[in-house]
């Protein structure tokens, strides 16, 4: 099949998904065209079956904001054209389903159909503004199929934009548990690397590890791990590492050195591969305000790391709770703290819940989902 893929190429689970969905069905011999602005963040390599086209977006004095959305639709176009695609994926509503709807209507609706994937802050905290409303429910609805990250995202978009269940699939993010995987002969030297990146001893021979991978966008409440940690660490030796950037960095950085706890926090910034991060973890904090999936989790899930995570939203449909984690209110800084110590201070605990997290990841593996996919690809096309 010959597939156009459009996300945004930068750090983010809507980008990481696409892209890693790219790469799996390339490598089952489909033909993969990402359009996007820039080169999605994990696909660094050239790769079999994989192209890229690149958007141009024209900066003019009159466009005080460039249209993105018109300049990716001429690209869509011209490549659904050019390279004879049998369909065009877009992750993310905004603006992709519209781009594509345009692209749709200038080659002429039946030369074309297209999936717009839901990750969730495009209905949760976008699309739903009202400056986007209208835009977003008539994307979604003219969209030839539509797949959401979880029956919460589903349920919520129908809420929301009264778009019936029927026109939605979920299909669950996905995880290559031969590469997310624990390897306990690399974590002295993972941990050695870890502290030679920081140009100290930062982690000591009986720390334990919580980590947290994200954008730092409000949403991710990554305060409240701050807050959460510093009572932690009063009854435990641990350090923090923090993955990742964006608009909360700073303010997080004033507050671990407001709370005098800069000692045990790092901040790595972006990190292409966050395997070794994981590999050396103990525990893995998502307490986000909500999350459609929470794909990080599923990642320290995968590598066997127990997760204390947000009970809004879909991650319950993927951390169970009880099992390989816990499921926590994220505003309540001692619920936090509390099932945090209940793991890391019982080894059995602690072991029982890192079986039990690999065992769930396994579910989700990319042989699992992947092929859902393509079932409801050839759906859409009325193939089947
Ligand atoms: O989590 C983010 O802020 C990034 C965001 C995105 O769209 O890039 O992630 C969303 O999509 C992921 C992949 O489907 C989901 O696993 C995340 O749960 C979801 N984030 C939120 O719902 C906050």
């Amino acid at each position: 099949m010959k597939i156009g893929l459009t996300c945004y190429p930068t750090f983010g689970g809507s980008g990481a998904v696409a892209a890693e969905l790219g790469i799996e069905l390339a490598k089952m011999g489909h033909c993969v065209h990402f359009i996007s602005y820039g080169l999605p963040f994990r696909l660094n390599n050239f790769s079999k079956n994989i192209s890229f086209h690149e958007v141009e977006v024209m900066a003019y004095p009159l466009f005080r904001y460039p249209p993105y959305t018109l300049s990716l639709s001429a690209k869509m176009s011209e490549i659904i054209e050019s390279e004879k695609l049998d369909i065009l994926h877009v992750h993310y509503a905004m603006p992709h389903a519209t781009s594509a709807y345009l692209a749709r209507k200038m080659v002429g609706d039946d030369k074309i159909r297209f999936v717009t994937t839901l990750h969730g802050t495009d209905i949760t905290l976008v699309g739903n503004h009202h400056s986007f409303f209208k835009i977003t429910k008539f994307s979604i609805e003219n969209s030839n199929g539509v797949t959401c990250v979880s029956n919460y995202l589903k349920e919520a978009t129908s809420e929301t934009f009264f778009i019936p269940g029927n026109k939605m699939k979920v299909i669950y993010n996905f995880i290559d548990t031969q590469k997310y995987k624990r390897d306990e002969d690399k974590v002295i030297y993972e941990k050695k690397k870890l502290n030679e990146f920081i140009g100290r001893e930062f982690l000591k021979k009986d720390d334990l590890v919580i980590s947290h991978i994200s954008n730092f966008r409000p949403v991710k409440r990554i305060q409240n791990i701050i807050k959460a940690f510093c009572a932690i660490t009063r009854n435990i030796n641990a350090k923090l590492v923090l993955v990742g950037d964006g608009p909360d960095i700073s303010w997080c950085k004033l507050m671990v050195e407001k709370l005098k706890i800069s000692q045990k926090v790092c901040f790595m910034g972006l990190q292409e591969d966050i395997v070794p991060v994981l590999n050396i973890s103990d525990l893995y904090m998502l307490p986000s305000k909500s999350e459609s999936f929470g794909l990080s989790a599923l990642e320290a899930l995968s590598c066997s790391v127990p997760v204390v995570g947000t009970k809004n939203g879909g991650l319950p449909e993927v951390v169970l709770d009880g099992s390989c984690g816990f499921l926590i209110d994220p505003e309540n800084i001692d619920e936090i703290t509390e099932a945090a110590l209940k793991i890391l201070s019982d080894k059995k605990l602690k072991s029982q819940m890192s079986i039990a997290a690999r065992k769930r990841a396994l579910l989700f593996d990319s042989k699992i989902i992947i092929p859902q996919y393509l079932d409801y690809y050839n759906e859409v096309l009325n193939y089947v």
